[in-house]
């Protein structure tokens, strides 16, 4: 019976012509041909078969033999010439390209430089400020007073100077801590620069929370502010409504809920319609159709005074967002552990 080793010989040519390197054509000289190679492992078999099938079988088996040494000495001699026959230098166009590994942006970055991108084009300019920050400005300069809850030691990070013990409450004004908001930033903006002005602060901020599905204890926000002579909370909404639908889609509504925050008075918290289900209820918008995105207000003149401007010369309205937040519901991620794990399998698909 005369065996057919043909596709054998037909897959070893193959590889071998795919070869670039002396290393990996000896790889397939021994895959075929070594002691323990492919055509040896035949050769193994001779013994176990009848005895009149033994020659044909043997001499098929030489035929592979030659053919993939025929096609072996070809690739060294075309490997040898590339070589002896390479000036300094030289690079061997046939030769198969090597994909390049491309880098991304980190999808915070990313939803971020969106963000930003909007209101860079609504005018904004972009700050950038301390995360480590001084008392006055996270708080006092914020209007957020000495008793306010938020600047307990369980809902801010604060930074122990050496030899300083560090209080549970914050009883006192002059300590370090990790800012808890981009508005100190904000502040600091303000007194750099003359109203009117219209500023963005994207930034990481800290705040221990226990870490799970939706909190973590540094994430990213965006503020912004603007002030001028005779802005008013219609030029707010008409901002937010141009940033919403850049971001979400231009049929996105707004529905703008009263609300409070120490620093705007008066101060809304808003939802944009579901750009899922469009309004319908989907597990998104937990069937109510709206999503909390962000929180505004027009600035309280105490702000506008840290700040350095006459409250009674500039109004200035405020607007805060999660970047976190925002990326999750843009890319459908629940969970915001996510981000910070740096898991190429997860980070590959942004
Ligand atoms: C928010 C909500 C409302 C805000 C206030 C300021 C500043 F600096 F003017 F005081 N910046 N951002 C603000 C207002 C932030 O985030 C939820």
């Amino acid at each position: 019976m005369p065996i057919d080793y043909s596709h054998i010989a037909d897959e070893a040519k193959l590889q071998i012509e795919a070869v670039a390197d002396k290393a990996a054509l000896e790889e397939l000289r021994i895959k075929y041909l070594g002691r323990k190679g492919v055509v040896a492992e035949f050769m193994a078999r001779i013994p176990t078969l009848p005895a009149d099938e033994r020659k044909a079988y043997g001499s098929g088996l030489n035929d592979l033999k030659n053919k993939i040494g025929v096609c072996l000495a070809a690739k060294e001699a075309q490997l040898a010439a590339i070589v002896s026959s390479a000036p300094d230098g030289y690079i061997d166009v046939t030769l198969p390209g090597k994909k390049p590994l491309l880098g991304r942006f980190h999808p915070l970055t990313q939803v971020e430089s969106e963000i930003c991108d909007i209101f860079r084009r609504l005018g904004f300019k972009i700050f950038d400020g301390p995360e480590v920050e001084t008392e006055y400005h996270n708080f006092e300069a914020l209007n957020i007073p000495l008793e306010h809850p938020s600047r307990d030691a369980f809902d801010t990070f604060y930074i122990k100077l050496a030899g300083e013990p560090v209080s549970r409450l914050a009883g006192s004004t002059g300590k370090l801590l990790l800012r808890s908001h981009t508005s100190p930033a904000q502040i600091r903006a303000m007194k750099a620069a003359k109203p009117p002005v219209a500023i963005i602060m994207p930034g990481r901020v800290y705040r221990p929370d226990s870490v799970d599905a939706s909190h973590c204890f540094m994430f990213h926000q965006v503020e912004g502010i603007a002030v001028d002579a005779k802005i008013r909370f219609s030029d707010l909404k008409g901002i937010l409504i141009a940033f919403a639908q850049e971001m979400f889609g231009q049929k996105t509504k707004l529905r703008f809920r009263p609300s409070f925050f120490p620093f705007t008075e008066p101060s809304a918290e808003v939802d944009i319609s579901c750009f899922l289900c469009r309004g319908q209820g989907c597990s998104v918008c937990k069937k109510s159709g709206w999503i909390e995105v962000l929180g505004c207000g027009m600035m309280h003149p105490h702000v506008l005074k840290s700040g350095g401007y006459d409250p009674k010369k500039w109004r200035g309205f405020a607007f805060g967002m999660g970047v976190e937040r925002i990326a999750m519901l843009k890319f459908g991620i629940n969970d915001i552990r996510l981000f910070f794990e740096n898991d190429l399998r997860f980070l590959e698909q942004f």
